[in-house]
């Protein structure tokens, strides 16, 4: 499923971020950018140990959720990773509405000032994080859709989403926000 929001394409897919290629393919990382399970460990396994190197050089304390910061991409088909960082879910009450949302929008402030025209981004938090699904697609498809249509300069926003069940919950998100 794809849907225009202003001059850029929001675009729902099945798949693994590892083997999509974009200018950019985003990550759901932790606060302290250590590698982890879920699509960071496909994410490092893929694109080599250059990225966890360059993470520690160059952002040893980490990123706070709701933020995000890149990298370059080894061996992955793309120019950059961003390794944004979504809330641990904890009720729903201790902020985690803003920061999933911040982590979105950090990555595609990041992808627009690094030049990138693709981006790839996966279901932030809904993993290992816990974020109820139907919730964190609402997010994640408002804020990608928002920033768009308001001028965010990307000609293509792909979420990858792993399984049937996550990409009929941002199916439905779109289809809702249209
Ligand atoms: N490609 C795309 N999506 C994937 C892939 C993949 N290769 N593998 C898993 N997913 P998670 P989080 C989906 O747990 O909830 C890690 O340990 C997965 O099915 O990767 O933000 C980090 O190091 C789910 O829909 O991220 C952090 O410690 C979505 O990606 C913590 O987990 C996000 O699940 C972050 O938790």
């Amino acid at each position: 499923m794809e849907h225009q929001f202003g001059a850029g394409l929001l675009v729902l897919v099945e798949g693994d971020s590892t083997a999509i290629a974009a200018d950019e393919i985003g990550n759901a990382a932790n606060a302290a950018l250590a590698g982890g399970g879920g699509v960071d460990a496909a994410i490092h396994r893929a694109g080599g140990p250059e990225i966890i190197a360059e993470l520690r050089a160059r952002h040893a304390f980490g990123t706070p959720a709701g933020t995000a910061v890149a990298t370059g991409a080894g061996a992955l088909p793309a120019r950059w990773v961003i390794h944004a960082v979504g809330p641990v879910w904890r009720g729903g009450d201790h902020g985690e509405p803003a920061q999933l949302a911040g982590a979105y929008l950090s990555a595609l402030s990041i992808a627009a000032e690094l030049g990138a025209r693709t981006l790839t981004l996966p279901a932030i938090s809904a993993g290992a994080y816990g974020y109820p699904l139907d919730d964190a697609a609402r997010i994640a498809v408002g804020t990608v859709a928002e920033s768009l249509r308001a001028g965010a300069p990307l000609e293509r926003v792909t979420f990858v989403l792993y399984s049937p069940r996550t990409l009929a919950a941002f199916e439905r998100a779109l289809t809702a926000f249209r």
